[in-house]
């Protein structure tokens, strides 16, 4: 049976801002209450799934999650969502505000977790979405990603989606797997944790992703045994690799990694070197990136690991760069030699620069899975992004969407409304 990549993106929502609400992401800390602009963060989304789009690639577009806003004032001991309570809620703590009206939605490799049927013991498709306990501004999506994850299945019997696995344990979704495969189309999983229950971790940033939610979904999704479970390193947590697609990416056989990217790195990637080639008879190359080539904090401050590798139809690679990773003089080096150790790899730049400014690039804009043309096909078409659609968005979101907010306007009660009323066009035209 063949397999073929398949990404979703998220749309950044109307009040997407920089609320400084997730702590060990530098990003989110250094651009707290600046200005953001929340028509250009969306239209580069859409520019970035466009191109996609136009490899050949089969490329889906979310609306940003529509969340239960009354709800939500009421977990926070609100008895509604109005002007008033909006006036006191941003007194008493604007966090919780920025929270509820975070567009955190669109980063979706954070969604969850998809197991094709090829990897997986029940020979169908396991998708779980992911609890993201670590920030309570994420937690607010959860409920969100299921609806809009039922609905993107919702045709595909075969498809198993299962519940969240408990909050007790951390799951940041794919953003801590790289699925590598062999030549027959056979994955090979590396699951990244930075932290266990029976360790105490006494850093300068907390880990987000447990190795007991890996546990627990290679359980749940009965993962075929090629999986390896590797250590995030502590120092690159400190230095601001929050997830592990800040410092490491690849696709099918080609690993690209940063030397700082896990405890006992020589170690490991020997021994995922050895298990990848026993278990296929193939080759996988791995290229290591130095310290001394690109250090672990021009590693974080370009954001090149999160660059978006995609496979091309005539067994290349293309990397899609982000233009923010230009500003940086290790980079061109670091591309040239990836390419002089893998001449099937490629690369152009794709601006997301509103999104990197809440730690948010190409990668982490997309869920990105490989699924047979059965399961595919079934897909839900109300999320396909095709050239009318990315028409129609396109110039939904520049009438509609305000050009620039001020984190002050989370406290203006008709700002958030309309904001809401454009979420909810968009799941008009979305027909949801
Ligand atoms: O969870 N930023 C997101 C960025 C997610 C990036 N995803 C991947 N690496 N896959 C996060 O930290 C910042 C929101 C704010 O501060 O307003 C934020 O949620």
């Amino acid at each position: 049976m063949s397999y073929s990549s398949v990404f979703i993106d998220g749309l950044m929502g109307p009040s997407y801002h920089f609320g400084g609400l997730s702590l060990g992401n530098t990003w989110s800390e250094t651009h707290f209450k600046e200005i953001s602009f929340p028509k250009k963060a969306a239209l580069e989304g859409l520019h970035k799934m466009f191109e996609v789009y136009s490899l050949g690639l089969h490329q889906y577009v979310l609306p940003p999650v529509r969340k239960d806003v009354s709800a939500l004032f009421r977990s926070l001991g609100y008895d509604h969502f109005n002007s008033e309570s909006l006036r006191e809620l941003f007194s008493v703590n604007p966090y919780f505000v920025s929270s509820v009206f975070s567009s955190s939605s669109a980063w979706l490799a954070n969604i969850g977790h998809v197991t094709p049927a090829c990897d997986s013991f029940t020979h169908k498709m396991n998708v779980t979405p992911a609890n993201l306990n670590y920030c309570f501004h994420r937690s607010c999506d959860v409920e969100g990603y299921r609806d809009l994850l039922s609905t993107l299945f919702e045709n595909c019997h075969d498809v198993v989606l299962h519940r969240p696995i408990t909050s007790s344990f951390g799951d940041e979704g794919s953003a801590n797997t790289v699925r590598l495969s062999a030549s027959s189309g056979e994955g090979f999983f590396l699951y990244v944790y930075g932290k266990t229950v029976d360790r105490t971790y006494s850093h300068k940033y907390p880990a987000r992703q447990s190795k007991e939610a890996f546990d627990i979904l290679v359980k749940q999704h009965h993962v075929s045994r090629k999986f390896v479970m590797v250590q995030q390193s502590q120092e690159a947590i400190d230095a601001g690799v929050f997830h592990n697609d800040v410092i490491c990416f690849g696709l099918e056989n080609l690993l690209i990694v940063h030397e700082s990217a896990f405890e006992n790195q020589e170690e490991v990637m020997s021994y995922v070197k050895e298990l990848y080639e026993e278990t296929f008879s193939e080759d996988l190359q791995v290229i290591v990136i130095s310290r001394e080539m690109m250090s672990l904090e021009e590693a974080v401050k370009s954001y090149f690991f999160n660059s978006q590798l995609l496979p091309l139809s005539d067994g290349g690679f293309h990397c899609f760069v982000s233009t923010h990773s230009r500003k940086y003089s290790a980079l061109e080096q670091v591309l040239q030699y990836i390419q002089s150790e893998c001449s099937r790899f490629s690369y152009s730049y794709v601006e997301c620069d509103e999104s990197i400014k809440n730690g948010g690039g190409p990668a982490c804009l997309r869920l990105g899975f490989v699924a047979s043309e059965h399961d595919r096909k079934l897909l839900n078409d109300a999320f396909l992004l095709t050239q009318e659609r990315y028409d129609f968005l396109y110039s939904f979101i520049s009438r509609h969407y305000p050009d620039e907010m001020q984190f002050e306007q989370l406290r203006d009660y008709e700002f958030l409304c309309e904001c809401r009323e454009i979420v909810d066009s968009l799941f008009r035209e979305f027909t949801l």
